[in-house]
């Protein structure tokens, strides 16, 4: 039915550019269909809509936010950041005389099922309302807000003509699971501050609330580390990256910068050193680190398992622990993720001897630690949490940690791994894992995928984005649109809203906005694209 609304108005649009109805030139811009408070990705979990109630945004509409709140006026801010290009209307924050139709942004008493990271959404003719318990509830609520306005909201210039009306009625929204992340890979290519911000501005809108930074692998390493100078100036210099292409790293400046760039979006950074294996810049760099003394020469192809820092040797944890103490103090979240995937060229045996001196060592530094799937086998504390990256539905280990109390992060990498080709024909990315198109994406349940994990013992979701391939700011969009939205989707709605068609067409939604932002995406064939 929708499709069909919609390509009435297409051709209703094309009538009207032709000058064919006798309407003035600005009217093609106000019948863009009207949205449905539904029309949000992730959806959100409960809607009732009132047609009766919509709210229009106008010149004089103004923002109020919580008295006293500074984090609800700094959201508030942030909204009016968003509305002002396209509309061309002051918005004033907490400024406005009173009388005026007004967006109000409010703490407290939100409906219980709001937890800690809902909202509510209630929409009149004269006020839109977003309340939360917490200010990311309120800032998720504001995301939804953006989306329920139309896709032009997103121009970076005034949109005459435009009405700029939200759907009346409430929602009333919450997560299915309290992690919803994406990851991307800074090792194998180095991806800027200005790029991994642009990332997070889009993160922020589908409510992603973590991202995770894989910070160091063979081939380069990417954050500043004082008691080791040369791991950044050498190990993350020129020359370094795949094909030798990708050289740069974060300053502690840059990461402090980054950290409060995320923190304005609610989002948290989860900062990996990869170890035992995936070793190789700083192996390379601090020949120290190499059991036989000798420095490997440094890597710039895509090889894994190769590398193992030595075990035996005391230096190795005083190194780990330097860098695990000067990372702890530079991040403000509570976790660190210490790696210990594919350490193929370490025993099993010492595998468990390093991850069990190393585990401690994020708690000593107050941090909770990560790790790839394979942590398991050290069988570590039950707060510390596996991150499934497999492609099998069994594992052993991981169902023996649940049993342990371990909540797992799940990111199987034939579903979630955004840098898998989509097709055969995709330009970029790997296809070890298989390709996934946006369907496969989406059409699987994180809450039931692995025998032994059911849905109690899963953390939440995330969406890896390795960058072996990845060279640009619209590689990295180009990878994760579509399927970014997919997996927060997967994070975020309640199980009973999962439907592939809702979604597919919410998502073709997306795509002006992703136009007007200038935000590169993948043209799926699966999608009836606008
Ligand atoms: C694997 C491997 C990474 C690769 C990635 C590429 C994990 C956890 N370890 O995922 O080193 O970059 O695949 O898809």
């Amino acid at each position: 039915m929708r499709k069909s609304r919609r390509r009435t108005l297409t051709g209703l649009l094309a009538v009207a550019a032709l000058g064919l109805t006798g309407l003035p030139a600005t009217a093609e811009q106000t019948t863009e269909p009207d949205r449905r408070l539904s029309d949000v990705i992730p959806a959100p979990a409960y809607t009732s809509a009132d047609h009766r109630a919509d709210f229009r945004i106008e010149r004089h509409t103004s923002i109020r936010t919580q008295p006293g709140s500074k984090q609800a006026k700094r959201i508030g801010d942030y909204l009016a950041g968003v509305l002002r290009p396209a509309t061309g209307y002051p918005l004033p924050v907490n400024s406005g005389r009173g009388k005026e139709k007004t967006i109000s942004l409010v703490l407290g008493d939100a409906d219980r099922r709001a937890g800690k990271q809902g909202y509510e959404l209630d929409v009149g003719k004269s006020r839109v309302t977003v309340r939360a318990n917490t200010p990311a509830g309120l800032f998720a609520g504001t995301q939804t807000l953006r989306q329920l306005l139309p896709a032009n909201i997103e121009a970076d210039r005034v949109q005459r003509g435009q009405h700029w009306t939200v759907p009346g009625g409430k929602i009333v929204d919450y997560p299915r699971f309290a992690y919803r992340g994406a990851m991307l890979d800074l090792a194998r290519h180095f991806h800027s501050l200005d790029e991994i911000k642009a990332y997070l501005d889009e993160l922020a809108q589908y409510k992603i609330n973590y991202l995770h930074l894989h910070l160091t692998d063979d081939q380069g390493w990417r954050i500043q580390i004082d008691s080791g100078p040369k791991l950044t100036t050498q190990g993350g210099g020129p020359g370094t990256g795949v094909d030798g292409e990708g050289p740069g790293y974060l300053t502690k400046a840059d990461y402090a910068e980054l950290n409060a760039y995320a923190a304005a979006r609610y989002i948290t950074i989860v900062p990996e050193i990869d170890m035992p294996g995936h070793t190789n810049a700083a192996q390379s760099t601090y020949a120290e680190l190499n059991c036989d003394g000798v420095a490997p020469p440094p890597r710039t192809d895509i090889e894994v398992g190769y590398s193992s820092l030595c075990i035996d040797d005391p230096l190795t944890y005083r190194f780990v622990e330097d860098v695990i103490r000067e990372l702890a103090a530079m991040t403000p979240g509570p976790y660190i993720h210490v790696g210990g995937d594919e350490a193929h060229a370490t025993t099993d045996e010492d595998y468990r001897t390093f991850m069990r001196k190393v585990i401690p060592l994020a708690y000593k530094y107050g941090k909770i630690p990560f790790g790839w799937n394979e942590i398991t086998k050290a069988a570590p504390p039950a707060s510390a949490v596996p991150q499934y990256w497999a492609t099998t539905t069994e594992n052993a280990d991981v169902a023996e940690a649940v049993k342990r109390g371990n909540k797992i992060l799940m990111s199987p990498a034939n579903k979630s791994y955004l840098d898998m080709k989509y097709d055969a024909n995709t330009r970029l990315g790997l296809q070890w894992a298989g390709f996934i198109e946006v369907k496969d994406a989406y059409e699987w349940d994180p809450g039931n995928h692995v025998t032994g994990v059911p849905e109690r013992a899963v953390l939440g979701v995330e969406a890896p984005l390795w960058s072996e391939t990845l060279r640009t700011l619209d590689d990295i969009e180009f990878m994760a649109f579509p399927r970014l939205p997919a997996v927060a989707e997967l994070g975020w709605s309640p199980k009973a809203s999962h439907d592939w068609d809702s979604f597919s067409e919410r998502l073709a939604e997306q795509a002006p906005r992703w136009e007007l932002r200038g935000v590169d995406f993948y043209r799926s064939p699966q999608i009836d694209w606008p």
